[in-house]
């Protein structure tokens, strides 16, 4: 009986995660895989619906995998999760972001982009 629970709450899951309601990022600046002449003061992705911005974060890494910290901007659009960044070395850096959809499903992604020496 338990074991049944158990077994159509996990269905449940599967079945609200398949459901498409939830963010999709839409784009970003810097975009992935973009060679930058000069570091970009801001990581800002655009998602295709509105996000929970205090649930939703980016995180910045260095090729070592180490974290720079970044001021995550609590205003602007609310489709827009924006992060101001402190100046950056030339190289390569990572993003991870992670996002709360407003429909209660977390999403996550990463890119890449270089800094030119
Ligand atoms: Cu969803």
């Amino acid at each position: 009986m338990r074991a049944g629970v158990v077994a159509a709450g996990i269905l449940l899951l599967a079945l609200a995660s398949s459901a498409h309601a939830h963010s999709l990022l839409l784009e970003s600046a810097p975009a992935a895989d973009a060679l930058l002449a000069a570091p970009p003061p801001e990581i800002s992705l655009r998602f295709n619906n509105r996000i929970e911005k205090k649930l939703s974060t980016i995180r910045l890494l260095d090729e070592r995998g180490g974290v720079r910290p970044l001021a995550m901007l609590a205003d602007g659009p609310a489709d827009r999760l924006t992060a101001t960044v402190p100046s950056l070395d030339p190289g390569a850096w990572r993003v991870e972001w992670r996002v709360l959809s407003t429909d209660g499903h977390v999403v996550s992604g990463r890119f890449s982009f270089r800094v030119a020496r």
